[in-house]
């Protein structure tokens, strides 16, 4: 089975991870501020969660895999100093409790140590595919969150999703880890689809 076949199998569990009122309202400049600032907090602590499980993926990784999660693991990295440069921009505190989505995103993460590796680099892959078509369906994006819309539509994060790809079958290629790869999978689109609803509802539209 190759990676893309995951969500081959599930277009509905796929599209609700990766369409949303939020999103379109990045698009349409119709975003309240409220849920921007509270999408724009739970990420910065969801990608600090991120970086994290990567540097152990990182450790448990086959050499052929180190290059490409090496180069995720600076990237994410990274993205935490543009998350707070961007908090800075918009006067908004990146201070707060996890919302009950992100700290189950975050307890999620931590049980992939646990599990394959095959299931945790195939969730490190859908997630990141995720936010890439999540975007893509946003661009260009209303002008005061095209710079969010462009952070996610470079070639460079394009390539990065396709790195973990290419990992994530060589990693599937065995066969025997398809199970566990795919529940992870799972797990990850519904997961994506509660993150926008959190940031969406969370002011009760
Ligand atoms: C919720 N999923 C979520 N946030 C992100 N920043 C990514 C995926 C991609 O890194």
């Amino acid at each position: 089975m190759k990676a893309a076949t995951l969500i081959d199998r599930r277009p509905e569990a796929w599209h609700a991870a990766t369409r949303h009122p939020f999103l379109d309202a990045v698009r349409d400049g119709a975003l309240p501020a409220t849920a921007f600032a509270t999408w724009l907090l739970q990420d910065y602590l969801f990608v600090g969660d991120l970086l994290s499980f990567q540097a152990l993926l990182l450790a448990r990784a086959p050499r052929a895999d180190q290059g490409v999660l090496a180069g995720g693991l600076v990237a994410v990295e990274a993205e935490l100093g543009w998350f707070e440069a961007q908090a800075g921009r918009w006067g908004l505190a990146l201070a707060g409790p996890r919302h009950p989505t992100a700290a189950a995103y975050r307890a999620f993460l931590h049980n992939l140590e646990q599990d394959t590796y095959a299931a945790a680099l195939v969730a490190l892959w859908a997630l990141e595919r995720a936010y890439l078509e999540a975007w893509r369906g946003a661009v260009p994006g209303d002008p005061a969150y095209r710079e969010f819309v462009a952070h996610w539509m470079t070639p460079v994060f394009a390539a990065y999703v396709a790195g973990l790809e290419a990992a994530a079958d060589r990693a599937l290629a065995a066969g025997d880890a398809e199970g566990a790869a795919e529940r992870a999978f799972h797990e990850v689109a519904r997961l994506e689809h509660d993150f926008w609803a959190m940031s969406w509802t969370e002011e009760g539209r």
